[in-house]
């Protein structure tokens, strides 16, 4: 099991959570995503590591961006 934390610029409403809980959870792998939109964190979980580049391509798909 595989956990990763990343933080994504620009959500402000529950909404954009969804959007990027459903793309990221698009990607091979992953098993679970959950965004706080307060802190802007998405913590990922997957059986194994998870491309950093496929979770900002994921949250640029969404419509924001990964800064961390
Ligand atoms: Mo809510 Mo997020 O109206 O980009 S979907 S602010």
């Amino acid at each position: 099991m595989a956990e990763a934390t990343y933080t994504v610029k620009g959500m402000t409403c529950s909404h954009c959570v969804s959007s990027v809980t459903e793309e990221v959870s698009e990607i091979d792998g992953v098993q679970s995503v959950d965004v706080d939109l307060a802190s802007g964190k998405v913590t990922i979980t997957s059986a194994e590591p998870v491309p950093a580049e496929k979770v900002a391509a994921a949250v640029t798909e969404a419509g924001y961006e990964l800064i961390g």
